[in-house]
């Protein structure tokens, strides 16, 4: 498909969604009526930035189903993201909706290197999570074999590496990590196994953290995007050729960058902002301009040249740190430690207010191969590091090997040790 075909597809499409949610979903005709816009005023793709934005906080109001557009009898599934704070965000899918997931899942892994008749470990957790469930209708759509392992119990994941001998895991990146080092710490040589490719997603992870994964495995891994408000994973997905950020599969989704401190501010492509996604296709929630927290540029298409890529994933607005008057993602840190040798790939910051003023303080292993004196020089070079390219003053706490607490699905990176009042300034 051109360019020019994908863009009249979408809205044509998009004409769609803004019709039956302004049908069917009393809080959409509410908001639209609110907003002074209707479905009619959408000519071209530029007006939809007319219209309002939804927020988790929305579809938390309509808990549990006020959001969908059709009655329930037509909803085979529903999901839940449980977010960190208050009520879950409820979603749910018709039949169609079900096979368009598989189709963008299935695209997702093609695009990884995953060909048809494939064994695939899916090590992402079944159940309310959109992870397991959605991948695994994508990965057999694709003709390959699922396993159906789900997140966890890491020596039967090992186990049932070594007998099935899959070429294709998937699961967070943190936990491939923790099974990378379960399987050193049993013996066997992770590059040995028969994996080869792996499709990482749900949380995120730098290119360094590729490279320590890719290296550790001799594998080729890739990243999947989704959020469950928009669909689950599969939203977008990296080319294992390219390895250039995910390509957004654009007839499903149509995405938006915005600068999230001037929502009015639609950004243009190559900007880095707020990712913002509007479903295409969705029947049982349609989903208008969602603010996805996420940061992200949207980049030209190369390995599917008609759909944008976006870029790798910095960071969400709300894990951002404001230390002293400066910004600092987590994935910064990640990106600094993971090219100082000695320290590895675990690590989390502890953010503390011991006085007036914050502290922030990397607490980070060193590798099992580093002595303890070489790792305290190689703190004072992480600490040295932080401080030249991001502009920050931080900690750094040498942990022994295999001593944080290791992943079994998203790895929460930040501690908020700061008490519950008062957090501004
Ligand atoms: O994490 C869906 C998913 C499952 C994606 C499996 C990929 C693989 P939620 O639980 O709703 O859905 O969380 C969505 O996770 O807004 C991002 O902040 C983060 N996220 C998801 N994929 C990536 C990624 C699933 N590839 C939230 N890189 C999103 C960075 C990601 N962050």
């Amino acid at each position: 498909m051109s360019r020019d075909e994908l863009e009249a597809l979408q809205l044509e499409r998009l004409r769609w969604t803004l019709r039956h949610a302004y049908e069917n979903v009393p809080f959409c005709r509410r908001r639209f009526d609110e907003h002074g816009v209707h479905p009619d005023d959408l000519v071209e793709l530029a007006d939809l930035r007319k219209f309002p934005y939804t927020t988790k906080d929305d579809l938390r109001e309509n808990y549990p189903f006020g959001m969908f557009a059709v009655p329930m009898d037509r909803v085979p599934r529903i999901h839940a993201s449980s977010g960190t704070t208050g009520l879950p965000t409820v979603v749910g899918y018709t039949r169609g909706d079900l096979d368009n997931w598989a189709t963008v899942v299935a695209r997702s892994f093609r695009i990884s290197g995953t060909r048809p008749g494939d064994l695939v470990q899916n090590a992402y957790g079944y159940g309310l999570f959109t992870g397991g469930l959605g991948a695994h209708a994508g990965i057999e759509k694709l003709g390959c074999t699922v396993v159906p392992m789900s997140g966890g119990q890491t020596d039967k994941q090992i186990q049932l590496i070594e007998d099935f001998r899959p070429r294709v895991i998937c699961c967070t990146p943190t936990y491939l990590l923790t099974i990378l080092d379960a399987m050193r710490h049993r013996g066997i040589d992770p590059r040995a196994t028969s994996l080869e490719v792996a499709v990482l997603g749900a949380e995120p992870w730098t290119n360094e953290m590729r490279r320590e994964i890719e290296a550790g495995f001799d594998l080729r891994a890739s990243d999947i995007y989704g959020l469950s408000e928009v669909m689950g994973p599969g939203v977008a997905g990296e080319s294992a050729e390219y390895q250039d950020g995910s390509t957004i599969w654009e007839d499903h989704f149509l995405p938006e960058i915005v600068d999230p401190d001037d929502l009015t501010r639609v950004l243009d492509d190559g900007e880095t902002g707020e990712l913002v996604f509007t479903s295409l296709t969705k029947e049982a929630l349609p989903i208008i301009r969602y603010r996805t927290k996420d940061l992200s540029q949207l980049l030209p298409g190369t390995a599917r040249p008609a759909m944008r890529r976006m870029a790798k994933i910095k960071s969400r607005t709300d894990d951002m740190i404001i230390l002293r008057g400066v910004n600092l993602f987590p994935s910064q840190i990640e990106e600094i430690a993971l090219a100082i040798p000695g320290l590895s790939p675990h690590y989390h910051l502890e953010l503390t207010r011991p006085g007036r003023m914050d502290e922030l303080t990397v607490v980070i292993e060193r590798r099992e191969d580093c002595t303890p004196e070489a790792a305290a020089a190689a703190s004072e070079e992480l600490r040295r590091c932080v401080k030249i390219r991001i502009g920050s003053t931080v900690n750094v706490t040498v942990a022994e090997p295999m001593t944080l607490e290791r992943s079994a699905g998203k790895l929460k990176r930040l501690h908020d040790l700061r008490g519950p009042v008062d957090h501004a300034g």
